[in-house]
């Protein structure tokens, strides 16, 4: 702590509410919160997916069981230079909170994550990350500790594009850091189903497991599994869907079964609606 400089210092002051009451942020600092932040980082490259301009994500659970690695084959972050700040737009996302806030135009919460905005806080809350950028033929990285920048961005040529965030958590924050492997890939088996053509694969490096996950009939794949997980045999075979694309997006699965209660899971951009609302209502 006492090696940060006067340059960092604004740095700090910007995220240390994070950092001075954590729970404010991500619910709390137990098992719940720690996870929340892979949630947030994997959110991003969810929007990523959903808006279209990423079709594989790829989260790596360290042998340490501790640090993450989220990646997508997306657009990658911007990096210009804002001339104002004269930050790149990478590290406005990684070091401002709420960059990108809830209420701002254009920002709007899709599967859960708020377009950068969870990243300053998962940053904060991380002894050390990495941010790595590919776009227009080079590799940019930066590198945070505690959410301080540790130098500017810099890189080399690449190919392709995406972005790849690790972080660490920090220990002085969370009493206990080890990741549990199997909210982890319960949670990317459920994002496959409701983003139907996204390939999401999670390596284990504990266990050396790696699994993939992707379901090209999306809803309907996971209607399948619920009911067949329920005991509750079908009266048809092939369930009732509606898929209708464009400005506002549609998808329903219904399956009829000799169950006599009824079993309603419903999504909001991705998000879980478990007290329903007017979309369950209308249907
Ligand atoms: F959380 C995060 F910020 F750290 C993060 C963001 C983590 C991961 C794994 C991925 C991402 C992310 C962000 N993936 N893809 C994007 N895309 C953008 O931020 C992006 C790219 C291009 C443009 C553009 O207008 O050219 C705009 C945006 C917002």
């Amino acid at each position: 702590m006492s090696t940060y400089t006067a340059k960092d210092i604004t740095v700090l002051e910007g995220l240390e509410p994070v950092r001075k009451r954590p729970g404010m942020y991500i619910g709390g600092v137990g098992a719940a919160g720690l996870h929340h932040l892979v949630w947030e980082i994997l959110d991003n490259a969810i929007d990523e997916a959903m808006n279209g301009h990423a079709s594989q994500i790829g989260v790596t659970l360290h042998a340490d069981g501790s640090s993450i690695t989220v990646t997508d084959d997306g657009r990658g972050i911007p990096v210009d230079v804002h001339p104002k700040t004269r930050k790149t737009a990478l590290e406005v996302i990684f070091t401002v909170l709420h960059a990108g806030g809830k209420f701002e135009q254009g920002n709007y919460k899709t599967s859960g994550g708020l377009h950068g905005v969870g990243a300053s806080v998962v940053n904060a809350l991380s002894k050390d990350l990495v941010a790595t950028v590919k776009r227009d033929g080079f590799q940019w990285e930066q590198r945070f500790r505690q959410g301080v920048p540790q130098g500017g961005i810099g890189g080399g040529p690449a190919r392709r594009t995406g972005t790849t965030v690790f972080f660490h958590p920090d220990a002085t924050i969370f009493p206990r850091i080890e990741f549990d492997a199997d909210t982890i890939a319960q949670r990317l088996e459920v994002a496959s189903y409701l983003h139907r053509g996204l390939k999401i694969t999670f390596e284990n490096e504990v266990t050396r497991q790696k699994v993939t996950y992707a379901h090209a009939d999306g809803l309907a794949d996971y209607l399948r599994t619920l009911v067949a997980e329920r005991g509750a045999r079908p009266v048809h075979d092939l369930p009732f869907v509606v898929a209708r694309d464009g400005a506002l997006r549609l998808d329903l699965a219904l399956q009829w079964t000799e169950s006599t209660d009824e079993h309603v899971r419903s999504y909001v951009n991705g998000i879980p609606t478990g007290s329903g609302g007017t979309h369950e209502n209308g249907l």
